[in-house]
């Protein structure tokens, strides 16, 4: 049976703040700060354990090999003697927001009836540009089964961050459903990550109906206000959208479109006037996980930060009282995430399949996380400060503790 499932990604051991992401205001404004990546770990494993506590099906996906010194040698130099942002590039523990690893599009939307992955290229910021390679090799081993197609990544110059950038309605997972790709237009106030080319490339590449597909542009101001992703300003899940009203340049256009395929649609809009887009932003109100509970009702799995907005608590208060579609609030501590602009959205992959098409040691439940918590404990860094990333011993430690959990989730040792 087809379900959804959360691949979250282990937050990895290098965790830390160096303002590597021009236009993420979180990311820009904690530069410096020192982390906390076994807090952080921790806090991820939390909100997996809530997930699971609510009843869904939860996977993860590793943390990469960090520093990355195939990247460095290919930059003819070693962690060693690489230049200081450079040395962050390679360290960054940014594969943890696994929003980007990939675009999904579930069996029942492709020609060929199975559910395609394409591995996001992520070229727009430079200590994410060398993900897409590890990605894909864990993306091969978690979905080698023939109900799933993986696709290497969209070729530079033409940007994708995945599903952070893409959205899927659907009257019921197991129907065709539209899928929504949202694009950014270069030349404003900061990088539009998103290219539409490469969202009609994975289109292509997906099989997808071309009159079920809709390519939207993301609006201007939501990019200049912070929104580097779509997901920092929409959601989707099922039969509905949640968007902020200033989310897309041609709202009237795009929820007609979506009207027309989907009649079915509920569009649930929060306006300026109620939750301007910086409060929006700030506290991340549409970076929630957005999930159908086995109640059938649906769910929103906030950051702390939501409640703690006292224009966003009181919306969502209010549409929780009335009858509205979301219909329960669930709130996750992930602040160490979050200051580097990770909502619990961006923590996660969904993949519509089913689970038993989907390599084990890649879905986890308690007792698994249990083990993995353990490994955190012992091995991830308690605090991370900036001057740290120069210390040999802490590199030691961090490719240490990645072993680690290797061993502990019977994964080959040369990963
Ligand atoms: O790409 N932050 C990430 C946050 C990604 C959030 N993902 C989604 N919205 N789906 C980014 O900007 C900051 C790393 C640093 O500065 O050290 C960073 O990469």
């Amino acid at each position: 049976m087809l379900r959804e499932i959360n691949f979250d990604g282990i937050v990895g051991p290098s965790h830390n703040y160096a303002g590597l992401s021009h236009g993420n205001l979180a990311a820009t404004r904690n530069a410096g700060q020192s982390s906390h990546p076994r807090a952080a770990a921790l806090q991820g494993i939390a909100k997996m354990r809530a997930n699971l506590n609510l009843g869904l099906v939860q996977g993860v996906l590793l943390p990469h090999r960090r520093p990355d010194h195939d990247w460095l040698a290919r930059l003819s130099t070693s962690y060693a003697e690489a230049p200081p942002h450079l040395k962050a590039q390679a360290l960054s523990a940014s594969a943890m927001w696994a929003a980007n690893a990939a675009t999904v599009s579930p069996a029942p939307d492709t020609a060929d009836g199975r559910c395609h992955l394409s591995v996001a290229n992520l070229v727009t910021m430079p200590h994410r540009s060398h993900e897409w390679s590890e990605t894909l090799a864990q993306l091969r081993v978690a979905f080698a089964d023939p109900a799933f197609a993986v696709h290497g990544p969209v070729p530079p110059p033409f940007g994708d961050e995945g599903a952070a950038n893409h959205m899927r309605l659907c009257v019921d997972h197991g129907a065709p459903g539209v899928e929504v790709f949202v694009y950014g237009r270069s030349g404003g106030r900061f990088p539009a990550r998103q290219h539409r080319e490469a969202c009609e490339a994975v289109a292509r590449a997906h099989g997808l109906d071309p009159a079920r597909t809709l390519f939207v542009e993301q609006s201007e101001v939501a990019i200049a206000a912070g929104a580097f992703h779509n997901d920092v300003v929409a959601v989707a899940n099922g039969r509905v959208l949640f968007a902020h009203e200033q989310a897309f340049a041609d709202r009237d256009g795009f929820y007609a479109d979506l009207r027309r395929l989907m009649p079915e649609v509920e569009i649930v809009e929060v306006p300026a006037a109620r939750v301007s887009l910086e409060d929006a932003i700030a506290s991340y109100l549409f970076n929630a996980q957005l999930v159908t509970l086995p109640s059938g009702e649906q769910a929103l799995v906030l950051p702390g930060e939501a409640r703690a907005t006292p224009s966003v608590w009181q919306w969502l208060e209010d549409h929780v009282a009335g009858n509205g579609p979301i219909r329960r609030l669930e709130v996750v501590d992930v602040r160490e995430s979050m200051a580097n602009g990770g909502g619990p959205a961006c923590l996660r992959l969904r993949v519509v399949a089913d689970p038993a098409t989907v390599d084990p040691r890649f879905l986890v439940d308690h007792a698994r996380l249990d083990r993995i918590a353990a490994v955190v404990e012992a091995y991830w860094p308690e605090t991370i400060a900036p001057g740290d990333i120069a210390d040999p011993a802490l590199i030691v430690a961090i490719e240490a503790a990645r072993a680690a959990l290797l061993e502990v989730l019977d994964l080959p040792p040369h990963w």
